[in-house]
């Protein structure tokens, strides 16, 4: 085990006592000896249509003898073009253009390039400033880690890119705690857009990026009318406005997007993991038409955005892709969070009264559950807890103290259950 640095995780621990997944279907991993998991976080919120399925797997082995490679720049294949064709179908009406990349990450900082390059061939050069809000995720690389609000990545790597501010976030325990969907207070958080312009002026201001849910940093859902607002602003000041969707693409709110879930829809789109189901990795950008179209003067033989990585739109991603979308279409998965929400809140917010919780909230099929920390030791009780539910055979995910669930959206009644009830008997004992 010594030469795998292993990414996001407390390696020593893992080490220690490792925690090894050797084959998955549907809803559940398998350990090497032949326990049964049950995937309550769908693989990392990306595993949408449950573990090998049949179409995907069948897609990405053909694709793989038939054309394993293609060069992406001045070439191109196929399956590429049919996929975003598939693809812009599903996005709210206008963003009818993608730019393929591997990972959330990388639609993030390709996402932030095209917002300064857009605004530079409208010949308005000085809207480079991009704003993030505090505690969002949006990747690891230097600029989502810049726009993210997340103060560890502050506190390990630097200030990372300058030219970069943030609003509030809009978590309000006080006010919103054990909210059912969407909160009812803070929609006016969004006016802290208006601050920014003021104290920058909207003319330096390029693009300010979002998720309409956050994930990673707690299951943080945007109060009532706050998208809403947010998008009216940057409207009135000639502002992007970029929601990152790796989450919250592909049906995990009960709609293909946050955006069509909110009946917002933003100027770039960021996705990821679902897009694929995780098989292959993958990421994209939508975009409006007219953002894509300021790109298409000079000359013909000219490259018009000096952007992309060696497998965007890789030919096993594509294949990969197809095969999800059709088995999203056959299953009507992109919608069926909406459906198994009601259930999936009611079980949710059972744990209301259990012990150290402090707050339930949900939206679709994503749940988070916080926890009062141990004075002291952030961050610890989660992970404890974590730690016994995966010894009794479930797949929870932690952030900070918060557990969160977004298991695949095939998910059974009965997975439910067990998934709630698994924390719920760990919670009466947990330290
Ligand atoms: N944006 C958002 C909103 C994300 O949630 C990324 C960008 C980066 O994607 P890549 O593919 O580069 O990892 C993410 C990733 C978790 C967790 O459990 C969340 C993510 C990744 C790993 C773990 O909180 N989100």
């Amino acid at each position: 085990m010594d030469a795998y640095w292993m990414p996001f995780t407390a390696n020593r621990q893992f080490k220690k006592a490792p925690r090894l997944l050797a084959k998955a279907k549907d809803m559940h991993f398998w350990t090497p000896e032949g326990r049964q998991i049950l995937d309550g976080i769908a693989g990392l919120w990306c595993v949408n249509a449950g573990h090998a399925r049949p179409k995907i797997v069948k897609a990405i082995a053909e694709q793989a003898a038939e054309l394993d490679y293609a060069p992406p720049f001045n070439m191109a294949h196929p399956k590429a073009f049919e996929l975003a064709e598939r693809l812009v179908q599903l996005t709210p009406a206008g963003l009818d253009k993608v730019f393929f990349t591997n990972s959330g990450s990388e639609s993030v900082d390709t996402a932030l390039k095209m917002a300064i390059a857009y605004h530079r061939a409208r010949g308005e050069g000085t809207r480079t400033r991009l704003i993030g809000r505090e505690r969002g995720y949006h990747g690891v690389n230097f600029g989502g880690i810049s726009v993210g609000g997340i103060v560890g990545n502050r506190k390990t790597f630097g200030p990372a890119l300058g030219g970069i501010d943030h609003i509030r976030h809009t978590h309000d325990l006080a006010r919103n705690a054990y909210s059912r969907g969407v909160p009812a207070h803070g929609a006016e958080l969004a006016d802290d857009l208006e601050r920014l312009v003021a104290l920058h002026d909207a003319s330096t201001i390029a693009a300010v990026i979002v998720e309409p849910v956050a994930g990673s940093t707690g299951v943080l859902l945007p109060p009532q009318g706050y998208l809403e607002r947010l998008r009216a602003i940057c409207d009135k000041h000639g502002i992007l406005l970029i929601f990152d969707e790796v989450i919250t693409g592909f049906g995990r709110l009960g709609s293909p997007f946050g955006a069509t879930h909110f009946g917002v829809t933003p100027d770039l789109m960021t996705v990821a993991k679902g897009i694929s189901n995780g098989c292959v990795p993958m990421g994209a950008v939508f975009c409006k038409r007219e953002i894509h179209d300021v790109f298409m003067t000079g000359p013909e033989h000219l490259i018009e955005f000096a952007h992309g990585y060696t497998y965007s739109a890789h030919p096993l991603a594509c294949a990969a892709a197809l095969g999800t979308l059709d088995t999203y279409a056959e299953e009507g998965l992109l919608t069926r969070a909406a459906q198994m929400a009601p259930y999936f809140e009611d079980a949710l917010h059972s744990l209301k009264g259990a012990r150290h919780v402090i707050d339930v909230r949900n939206i679709g099929l994503v749940g988070g559950v916080e926890l009062e920390s141990i004075p002291g030791q952030p961050g610890k009780r989660a992970f404890d807890i974590f730690l016994e539910c995966w010894a009794r055979g479930v797949l929870i995910r932690t952030t900070g103290d918060t557990i969160a669930f977004s298991p695949p959206l095939i998910i059974e009644k009965q997975h439910i259950d067990q998934l709630v009830g698994t924390l719920a008997d760990v919670l009466k004992t947990a330290a």
